[in-house]
């Protein structure tokens, strides 16, 4: 069996070398081996110092996420840095690619860290719902001040190795090899007098005064209803209250009491589905991807615009065609524009700026894309014009080249069917704004090759984007669902409800907006055109709420006219709640026949989210989603669900599918159909399984 940690010395120096692929995780038997490592190292007479590094990738990608939740195994990481920390040898850490989490812990409690200039260091525990549990909240503050260390562990972001010399994380950036730099360099600690310097014996600077205060309300505004960074807040102070060794039985009491928490489970199930929906059954890993040199986008409107950015800041040069000059010259300003302020926001340095828009060419006849790689086309969401677009393309594009649209709704089969090469044809469903919303749903149509997936699956990780694929309906999996989380709010309001109070249940759930904000921020013209085409299709005898579309013919669009669920004052986006659509609402209710009642939170909440979650069952039945994970998925990175309750399917899985079963059957009893359970959900609830057993 392959040694998951390895030993070797060299020179007086004994190696101890991580090996654990992919990422070095510190599972049980690393950790072992390890504690014995060093322990021997400690115990050769032979040996003078130590030195710790990581095979492949990187040194360590933290903590094994995949133990938490399982009976735990001696010994504990914050026990295995103890007897590094304790040994009288300089034990010198070597970091190349990430040190993140237990996997930056580790060498804080080493003597030295020396790191390659691919080195990159991060407490991200936070992102998981967590705080550093093995002493990083302890040592961190003293290595490099309590300022500083806030800002690490609270963002969860990575130290680049060249920031992390300055902050002193570590000593020293070596360039050539590694391990010989700090075998060398352990020599020559080796020679020093005394025992080696500790960071648990370092003193902590106060902070500024009111530094923790204002930390707090920066949580507050932020992390709203998150746990993790509280007790992030509060193990960091206790470095300057409380002896090292309290504070690390501090910071552990509070890294379990998170790690056991509903909100970490959450978290930690995103983390792992997110790489799930990257696995294919049936496009596996190895399956030849095309090369993706050059794009095109058709259609410079919010979306084509977006795209050819995100396009162009991986690095990938980008024409956008769109066929009135007027409309390109406005569109490219636009761009500009964005890029612009993302300089001002300090999200794009000058330089890459310029890179970006360098990539990005404005054309305006159809012959100038012919030899783009894929072309995305983002026009107006109307089936005839993109049949009659794809048409064009077929012909002008070459041979291979992957055709994919940009719908939100449309069958991408039918616009597979007028061209030649069904097999390259496939849907990029973008969310707006493109260049910053992650997600991308990924729609197969019938013919839609493993080759055209695997390119397209690889061109969202390129971009940056979390790609999820999904089959062809109606809405995809996203849509589909937010139609009837929306058309359940649109009821609430019939029936007594008013749209500030659905708007705050969903909001005091963890949505950043409920769905009337939503509604008001993306447009309601948008959907009122969408509910005008469905209108033709739409059963006589469905319940169909009528209050969007009163509003709608009243010119009132959402934020962009001032007016919409709610009314704005110039230049403000805060909603205000407006007596004009409480009277168009009591206008509905009455008309309808409803005898208006108090609603309460509990109806609401479970109303929305019950109906979204009974969808996506029948999603997941019909096969649309590969699995309910990445559900949770599209639903965290495209529609705000808040991420530590893990997204819809795994929220309802924590409910109890028996309780969300139980009370759907109870709304059916009164709404009718809308609720009745599908029959996957009804099947697991009934044999006490969750979407997980799928
Ligand atoms: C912690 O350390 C707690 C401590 O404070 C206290 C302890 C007492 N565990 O992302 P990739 C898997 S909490 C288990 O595609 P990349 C991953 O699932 C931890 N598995 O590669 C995937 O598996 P598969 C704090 C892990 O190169 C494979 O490795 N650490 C872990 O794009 C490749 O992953 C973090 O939060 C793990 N820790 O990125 C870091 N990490 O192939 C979490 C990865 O079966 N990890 N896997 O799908 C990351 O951020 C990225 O994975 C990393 C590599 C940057 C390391």
């Amino acid at each position: 069996m392959r040694d998951l940690v390895e030993y070797a010395t060299r020179d007086g120096v004994g190696v101890i070398t991580l090996n654990n692929p992919p990422v070095n995780a510190l599972g049980a038997g690393v950790r072992q081996g390890v504690a014995d490592l060093v322990e021997r190292a400690r115990a050769d007479g032979g040996v003078q110092a130590i030195v710790l590094t990581g095979a492949g990738r990187c040194f360590c990608g933290g903590a094994d996420i995949r133990e938490f939740g399982q009976p735990p195994i001696p010994p504990s990481l914050p026990e295995v840095i103890d007897i590094i920390e304790s040994c009288p040898k300089p034990v010198v850490a070597a970091l190349h690619g990430v040190a993140y989490g237990g996997g930056f812990e580790l060498p804080l409690g080493c003597h030295f860290r020396i790191a390659a200039p691919s080195a990159r260091v991060a407490l991200p525990e936070v992102t998981l719902g967590l705080i550093p549990g093995a002493g990083g909240t302890q040592r961190l503050p003293r290595l490099i001040g309590v300022e500083a260390a806030v800002g690490v562990i609270l963002s969860g972001k990575p130290v680049a190795a060249t920031s992390a010399l300055s902050m002193g994380i570590v000593d020293e950036i070596v360039d050539g090899d590694l391990v010989d730099a700090a075998i060398a360099f352990a020599l020559a600690c080796a020679d020093k007098e005394g025992p080696p310097t500790r960071v648990r014996d370092l003193e902590v600077a106060e902070p500024e005064p009111g530094f923790f205060e204002d930390g707090r309300k920066k949580i507050a505004r932020r992390a709203r209803g998150l746990i993790a960074p509280w007790h992030c807040i509060e193990s960091i102070e206790n470095t300057t209250k409380l002896p090292f060794d309290e504070g690390l039985k501090k910071e552990r009491a509070l890294f379990l009491e998170c790690r056991e928490s509903e909100q970490s489970k959450g978290q930690r199930h995103i983390f792992f589905a997110e790489r799930e929906a990257a696995k294919i059954p049936d496009v596996p890993r190895d399956t030849p991807a095309l090369a993706i040199q050059s794009v095109a986008v058709i259609g410079c409107g919010t979306m084509g615009a977006g795209i050819a950015m995100c396009v162009a800041d991986a690095g990938i040069p980008v024409r956008i065609l769109e066929t009135d000059a007027d409309v390109l010259e406005k569109g490219l300003a636009r761009i500009t524009k964005s890029c612009e302020g993302s300089v001002k926001r300090g999200r794009l340095s000058e330089a890459d700026k310029d890179a970006c828009l360098g990539l990005i060419q404005g054309v305006t006849d159809i012959a100038d894309i012919k030899d783009a790689d894929i072309v995305i086309e983002a026009v107006f969401e109307d089936l005839d014009l993109k049949k009659e677009i794809f048409a064009k393309l077929d012909t002008v594009c070459r041979p291979g080249a992957i055709l994919a649209t940009n719908t939100s709704t449309l069958d991408v089969n039918e616009i597979a069917a007028v061209t030649n090469r069904a097999e390259q044809v496939i849907g990029t469903h973008f969310f707006s704004p493109a260049d910053i919303m992650r997600l991308v749903e990924i729609v197969r149509g019938a013919e839609t090759s493993a080759q055209t997936i695997a390119t397209v699956m690889a061109m969202a990780r390129r971009l940056k984007k979390v790609g999820v694929l999904v089959g062809t309906c109606d809405g995809f999996v996203g849509n589909r669902m937010y139609h009837h989380y929306t058309r359940q709010a649109h009821f609430l309001l019939e029936e007594g409800a008013l749209p500030s109070q659905v708007d705050k249940v969903i909001y005091d759930f963890g949505f950043a907006m409920g769905p009337f904000a939503v509604g008001d921020v993306a447009g309601l013209d948008v959907s009122w055109r969408i509910r005008q085409r469905r209108a033709e299709t739409r059963p006589a005898d469905e319940r169909y709420s009528p209050i969007a579309d009163r509003l709608c013919e009243m010119g009132r669009f959402g934020q962009k006219t001032r007016a919409g669920w709610y009314a704005y004052e110039d230049g403000s986006r805060a909603p205000i709640a407006d007596a004009v659509v409480e009277d168009v609402i009591l206008g509905v209710s009455k008309e309808l026949g409803f005898d208006r009642r108090a609603i309460d939170n509990d109806e609401i909440q479970e109303r929305c989210l019950y109906t979204l979650i009974n969808e996506g069952a029948k999603i997941l039945d019909e096969g649309l989603a590969l699995r309910s994970s990445d559900i949770d998925v599209i639903w965290i990175y495209g529609y705000g669900f808040p991420a530590h309750r893990g997204g819809p399917m795994f929220y309802a899985d924590q409910v109890g599918l028996k309780t969300v079963y139980e009370a759907l059957c109870r709304l059916a009893e009164v709404h009718g159909d809308l609720f009745v359970p599908s029959p996957l959900l009804e099947r697991l609830a009934l044999e006490a399984k969750g979407f997980k057993d799928l």
